[in-house]
């Protein structure tokens, strides 16, 4: 008979070996270059997105180091895989498996797609003893009071700086091996001989110290690497700089010198800040990416675990669903490209093609984690809006379509958006002072002034249950109960700002930070970029007194090969799981057809954009909830 105890020690000891031993072949790290190939300058935030006037490159071979004329941008985000709580609109939360945000907290926070350039994502959060990431950040203020603004990458450090100990170091003695810069000499050049193999690279930055090496020290770039020296070391412990002083005295052996460099960002991140605010901090829906047309997107997916389930050892991955792949590493589904492990983060790289309204979701075991919540928007804007203001849409559109990296005509089937016909250079309409385009359109028939991402999703209590408690139920048996417009369930979806949660570690936790509401400014139109994320049900949306303008359908504009917009307008739209359309709501019910300007307005007040499946106007049991919002004319 086996004794108790020993079955118990047994069962410790499996289980420190399953838990320990996968998480230390992992690390968390985060890349977002500021410089890539093809955009070699990339824009800051502060500069913006810069104009399109004309074809990145118009050579035939290879790509200049310094092309004239770049367009896009390098975006970067970071995204947390792992479980949360939401809260339905009666009151009920809900367990989760989810995706949150790691970076863009705020615009998150803000209802806004997280997604940054790399001077905001690349800013370490310094904290204070008044200021610190905590559980559930972003929170509305930081401890200090002030209000939480972070927008960069959470965790991320500065990196640990290499340091050496210097065996030799002397000026002038050595042959300069690069070529001196005008106003130096060879009396200026010090070759330093480390007691290791140096691990410094040409245009480095190094900090030489030490007490026997006075008029040696200070910060110098390394200028030449593999320098043969006379001393019993091999060339690759050797380097040289340029230091001013001349008639320096050789040190040998030194006792106290040392070469290390000098702290950088290299996506070198503190676990322990991803764990306090990752862990717990799912998202419903995930957090919102948004990229332009020519940008590289940068998306790292950190796996931070899911705490309520340690019996699970679940992987996570990022799938672009619809969406064409730089490389088929970054698809998401795991029986072909990458999975992330609990404990490990890895950087998914897309280019952005095309305009339009896509969605992303995690492809592990996709109906049970989609199911549970993983699963969010992502939408790419059209270069159109890139056209400088006053300048021709369709001279923009003919010079897209003159350069193949931009063309995208019905002579491509993934890639459908011709000249529209009839269309001259001198057709009258150019790019508007202020406003955006959901497409290509060369005839600024895709104009709107806001824009609101709108997430249609369903989900079943008794699945989440069961999969907060053990294994999930049969994929077959899932019905759903509640019915959300961005996470949300009606009277929540009007609810502006964050809707937070309390999780099991008793912290407050921001869970659905995207409202539904939609608001119109008088006389504007409103972009609402639908998506159906649901796994199991069909779901239709009706408008009353707005007509809902559909100008685009899964990620396509709506025109057809010889150019004539098949736009149309409708009262109700329906869509099954992955489709998404892009729809306009004008607040002007007549506008002049040959200035645009409103001659007659929709009256203000407050209308609903409902769903006409009456059984999805509940929350679980709960009558008079589910899948509704307002939109408020102004
Ligand atoms: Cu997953």
């Amino acid at each position: 008979m086996v004794r108790r105890e020993s079955v118990i020690f047994l069962f410790a000891l499996v289980l420190i070996f399953a838990t320990a031993l996968p998480v230390s072949a992992q690390s968390f790290r985060v890349q977002c270059p500021t410089s890539t190939i093809t955009h070699p300058n990339a824009p800051t935030s502060g500069q913006g997105e810069p104009a399109y006037t004309g074809p990145t490159y118009t050579g035939t071979s290879g790509y200049p180091s310094a092309p004239a004329h770049v367009n896009g941008a390098i975006k970067c985000q970071q995204i947390s895989g792992g479980d949360g709580y939401a809260t339905m609109g009666d009151g009920t939360q809900t367990y989760m498996f989810s995706f949150g945000p790691l970076s863009g907290l705020t615009k998150i926070s803000n209802g806004q797609a997280g997604t940054d350039f790399p001077d905001e994502f690349n800013t370490p959060f310094v904290p204070t003893t008044s200021n610190y990431l905590q559980p559930g950040d972003p929170a509305t203020t930081v401890d200090g009071g002030s209000a939480f603004s972070y927008d960069g990458a959470i965790g991320l450090a500065n990196n640990i700086p290499y340091i050496s100990t210097i065996y030799d170091i002397s000026e002038g003695l050595i042959t300069p091996q690069f070529p001196l810069p005008a106003g130096s000499t060879a009396a200026n050049v010090v070759t330093v001989v480390l007691n290791a193999q140096s691990p410094f690279l040409v245009g480095d930055q190094v900090v030489i110290s030490g007490q026997d090496t006075i008029g040696y020290n200070g910060t110098f770039t390394v200028k030449a690497i593999n320098i043969p020296n006379s001393v019993v070391f091999p060339a690759n412990f050797a380097f040289q700089l340029l230091n001013p002083t001349i008639g320096l005295a050789e040190v040998t052996e030194s006792t106290s010198a040392t070469a290390a460099s000098v702290p950088g960002i290299d996506g070198h991140v503190d676990p322990r800040q991803i764990m306090d605010v990752g862990v717990m901090n799912g998202n419903i829906p995930a957090p919102l990416f948004a990229i332009d047309e020519d940008d590289e997107f940068f998306l790292t997916l950190t796996n931070v675990g899911m705490i309520m389930r340690p019996d699970l050892f679940e992987q996570h991955t990022v799938h672009f669903h619809g969406y064409p792949n730089a490389s088929s590493f970054y698809d998401g589904v795991p029986d072909a490209s990458v999975a992330i492990n609990i404990g490990g983060s890895f950087t998914y790289y897309y280019l952005a093609p095309d305009a339009g309204t896509y969605f992303w979701h995690c492809h592990i075991t996709p109906p049970e984690h989609l199911q549970m919540g993983m699963v969010g928007q992502l939408y790419v804007r059209p270069r159109q809006n890139r056209v400088p203001a006053g300048n021709s849409l369709y001279a923009a559109l003919v010079t897209q379509q003159s350069d193949l990296r931009t063309k995208c005509d019905s002579s491509d089937i993934l890639c459908s958006n011709p000249l529209p016909a009839g269309g001259t250079t001198a057709n009258p309409t150019t790019r508007a002072a202020t406003g955006n385009y959901v497409y290509n359109d060369g005839d600024g028939s895709t104009f709107y002034d806001v824009e609101y991402p709108l997430q249609m999703h369903g989900f079943d209590p008794n699945f989440h249950f069961v999969g907060m408690t053990f294994n999930p139920e049969g994929f077959t048996d899932m019905k759903d109960k509640y019915f959300l417009l961005n996470g949300r369930s009606y009277p929540d979806t009007v609810t502006l700002g964050p809707l937070e949660t309390a999780s099991a570690d008793g912290v407050m936790h921001y869970s659905q930070p995207l409202p539904a509401r939609i608001d119109i400014t008088y006389g504007q139109r409103a972009l609402v970029r639908i998506s159906e994320l649901n796994v199991s049900e069909y779901h239709t949306l009706a408008s009353l007194g707005i007509p809902m303008h559909v100008v685009g359908y899964n990620a396509k504009l709506l025109r057809d090969e010889a150019g004539y917009n098949t736009d149309y307008y409708t009262n109700s739209i329906t869509l099954g799981g992955g489709e998404s359309l892009d729809v306009i709501l004008d607040s002007c019910s007549v506008r002049d057809t040959t200035t645009g300007a409103c001659t007659t307005n929709i009256p203000r007040g407050t209308y609903f954009l409902y769903t006409t499946n009456l059984d999805h106007l509940s929350n679980d049991a709960e009558n008079f909830g589910g899948q509704m919002t307002e939109i408020h004319i102004n």
